[in-house]
Order: structure tokens, then C-alpha cells, then sequence
């Protein structure tokens, strides 16, 4: 990776290239950089690169130091970056994507701007680091390249990445603790003490959860809660025998695609009851014993009789998903239902419809018994319900 910064005030990096993650990583030959600045493109009197805004409004960087400048450093693989708080939101995500290229052109805006023309005509993307406003780019050039070096292999030591991508991905990370065991009367908690590394991970990822859930509860939208997550996922599918089509062809897709997304088995009701729905289950395994679903599949009563299944298995009561529990919105929704998993440790079973006639176990009101074409709407249900729910944002 190669970082190039076209700043007028270069001396803000002297230390920072020196030092930092960005110095150990050039010492070890991983990373190198390079520093230009535009004052020496320019072509005016006095090395001028900034003029009046038209318009007014103070002073704005002019167009052809900057373009000089980055058609010097720049090749056809280069991205050009202009910080500024007009631009996209550095995430880990975003972070993640630049530390793929092989050049970054970071560009240090000044005074009120840089000329809109120079804009559209070199810079690939504007990156900001928050909503506030700086005298310079300089300061988020290296908030960028601090957090892209770490994504760079061998930058950062293997031990600390490696825990941090398995247990801390798109949640806050935990409490730290260092000694001495007890400071002005204030005692680490005692599961750190212990030396037992099973219940030192499960009180951390607790402490991450308590601590997304109370500061910062819009990450549960995206962060991959899987490791999270302490009981089983199930699905129920709550079928008609008689349609035949559903039963036969669909649900064994289904179930295998709930199976390839994590959950643990998959419940199959029947509106005409718990012998119809064994059947049903059994004739679908002697016709394909070998498949995968064929294990994974379960008959059940109902929504009850699975909930108790799950209870037993999992010794926790599961918190129940009813079908058509989504009418309002699938987001609202899942936040409640991640909130209730991850604070309680609960097991969760979400249940669809799979028939077209109205099964009892339906809320009242909807499509008030009339038939409804389902088929491929219900693997799209199936999938973003999952997907939303286990939050693999970037799986
Ligand atoms: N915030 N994120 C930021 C910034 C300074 C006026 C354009 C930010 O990325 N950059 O505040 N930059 C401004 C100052 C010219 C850059």
C-alpha cells in the first residue's frame, strides 16, 4: 500500500510518518508514503494556491496546483480521496475497502474549499470522519491511514486481530482492565480473575452486548450478532398438506435454507394437526433420506409444542416470532426481537405461513382468508428475515 498526501502544510506529518502504526509499518517495508506539496505545482506569484470564492465568502484552493499535483503522483490505479465533511462516512467498512487498493491520493482541503472543478474532474471519492468541521484535511488523512494500515497484513500483530475480527465486528468492544486487582477501592470484576477462558469470553461478549445495546443501539441494525448469540435460531413453517406443491416442492428448500443460515432445526405445523404434519415430514424423508434437511426437519403440534421442544433442549423459554409479525416494518420488528436474544441469552423461533388458506394460528384481519399466492415470496421472506436478523453486513 501506498499513501500519498497532497497537503500545503506538510509539516503537520513529519512526526506521524515517523512514528505510529504508519512508521513501524514503512520501517517493515508494508507500507510507504509519500508527501507533496501543492504550493510547489503552483505557477502564480509567490507559489499562490488559494484565491477569492466567487460569489464571496473568503478563500478558495484553485483548481490547477492540485490537478499538477496529482498528475504527478497519481497512476491508473490510484484512488483519489478529498477529506472533507461533505464526504461519505469512514466506517470500518469503508476502511476495510480502501485497504484493498494499492494507492491512496488523499487530498488536505483548506480555508472554505477546494474549486468544484478540480472535484469532478480527479477526486474518486470524498471521505469524512464526523460531523464537524476542521481548519484542514490533514488531521482525518491520518485518521484514515492509521485505520488502513491496521487492516494491512502484518501491520498489526496477529493476536489482537485476530480476537477483534472474531469477537468485536460491528459491536463496541468491551471494559479493560490492567493491575493492580483493586485501585481506590474499585475491584476488577472477578470473572477476570478467575483464569476460567470460558466464562471470561461469554462475560465479555455480555459486556459487548450491554454496552451496544445501552450506548450505541443503532449498530444492532448491521453487526453481525452471530457470535452473540448464546441459544439456537429455529424457523417453523406452518403448511397445508393438501397443497401438495408447497409441501413436496418448497419446504424442502426451505428447510435447506434455513439449515445453510444457522438455525437449528426447522418445526413443521400443520393446520390439519400434528398426525398430518408427521406425515408429512415422514414422506418427505423416505422420498430423499440422504438430504441434508432430512434431519433437520421436525413435526410438531404447534407453535406451543415446538416452544416447548426448544425450552427443554435449550433450558430457556424461546422468544416466539409470530407470522405476520412483519407488517409493520421488518426493521422495527428484528430490533425488538435482537434486543430480547441478546439480553436475555434467549432462543428465538421465527414462524412463516407456507400455505395459501388462512391457518388458524394466523393473526385476525390478515388477507381474511383469502388465498394467497406465496412460493417465491416466501424464500425472499425467509432469507432477508434471517439475514437481517443474524446481520452479516458484510458476508
Ligand atoms: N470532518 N472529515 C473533515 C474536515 C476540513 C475546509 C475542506 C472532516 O474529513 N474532513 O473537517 N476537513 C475542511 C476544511 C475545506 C476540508
Amino acid at each position: 500500500m501506498k499513501f500519498t498526501v497532497i497537503s500545503a502544510f506538510p509539516e503537520f506529518f513529519g512526526p506521524f510518518f515517523g512514528t505510529s502504526v504508519i512508521g513501524k509499518a514503512t520501517a517493515k517495508g508494508l507500507i510507504s508514503h509519500e508527501l507533496l506539496n501543492p504550493r510547489d505545482f503552483s505557477e502564480a506569484p509567490h507559489n499562490q494556491i488559494d484565491d477569492y470564492a466567487y460569489g464571496g465568502g473568503g478563500m478558495v484552493m484553485m483548481a490547477e496546483p492540485l490537478a499538477r499535483a496529482v498528475e504527478a503522483a497519481a497512476s491508473n490505479t490510484s484512488k483519489v480521496i478529498l477529506m472533507s465533511p461533505q464526504g461519505k462516512r469512514l466506517e470500518e467498512a469503508l476502511v476495510e475497502e480502501l485497504a484493498m487498493e494499492d494507492h491512496l491520493l488523499l487530498l488536505c482541503g483548506h480555508y472554505e474549499g477546494v474549486d468544484e472543478r478540480f472535484v469532478e474532474s480527479f477526486v474518486d471519492l470524498e471521505v469524512s470522519i464526523g460531523d464537524f468541521v476542521l481548519t484542514g484535511g490533514e488531521i482525518p488523512a491520518m485518521a484514515l491511514m492509521d485505520a488502513v494500515s491496521r487492516h494491512i497484513s502484518g501491520v498489526v500483530g496477529k493476536k489482537e486481530a485476530v480476537e477483534e475480527d472474531s469477537f468485536f465486528r460491528g459491536m463496541l468492544d468491551t471494559p479493560h482492565y490492567t493491575r493492580p486487582a483493586e485501585w481506590r477501592g474499585k475491584k476488577v470484576p472477578g470473572v477476570l480473575l478467575s483464569g476460567d477462558h470460558g466464562a471470561v469470553s461469554s462475560w465479555r461478549r455480555q459486556e459487548s452486548i450491554r454496552r451496544t445495546l445501552e450506548r450505541r443501539p443503532d449498530l444492532l441494525e448491521n453487526a453481525d450478532i452471530r457470535p452473540y448469540l448464546r441459544k439456537g435460531v429455529y424457523v417453523l413453517f406452518n403448511v397445508d398438506p393438501d397443497e401438495e406443491d408447497i409441501a413436496e416442492r418448497v419446504l424442502p428448500t426451505l428447510a435447506e435454507d434455513a439449515a445453510a443460515m444457522g438455525c437449528k432445526k426447522a418445526f413443521l405445523v400443520s393446520v390439519k394437526g400434528e398426525k398430518a404434519a408427521r406425515d408429512c415430514v415422514n414422506r418427505l424423508k423416505q422420498r430423499s433420506p440422504e438430504a441434508v434437511w432430512a434431519g433437520f426437519l421436525k413435526a410438531a403440534g404447534g407453535i406451543e409444542t415446538a416452544s416447548e421442544w426448544i425450552k427443554k433442549r435449550e433450558k430457556a423459554e424461546p422468544c416466539v416470532v409470530p407470522e405476520g409479525h412483519f407488517r409493520n416494518g421488518l426493521g422495527t420488528a428484528l430490533r425488538r426481537v435482537k434486543r430480547e436474544v441478546l439480553e436475555k441469552g434467549k432462543p428465538v423461533i421465527f414462524c412463516f405461513r407456507c400455505c395459501r388458506k388462512q391457518s388458524p394460528d394466523s393473526p385476525k384481519g390478515d388477507a381474511e382468508g383469502k388465498e394467497r399466492e406465496l412460493d417465491l415470496s416466501l424464500f425472499g421472506s425467509l432469507a432477508v428475515t434471517l439475514d437481517r436478523f443474524f446481520g452479516c453486513s458484510r458476508c
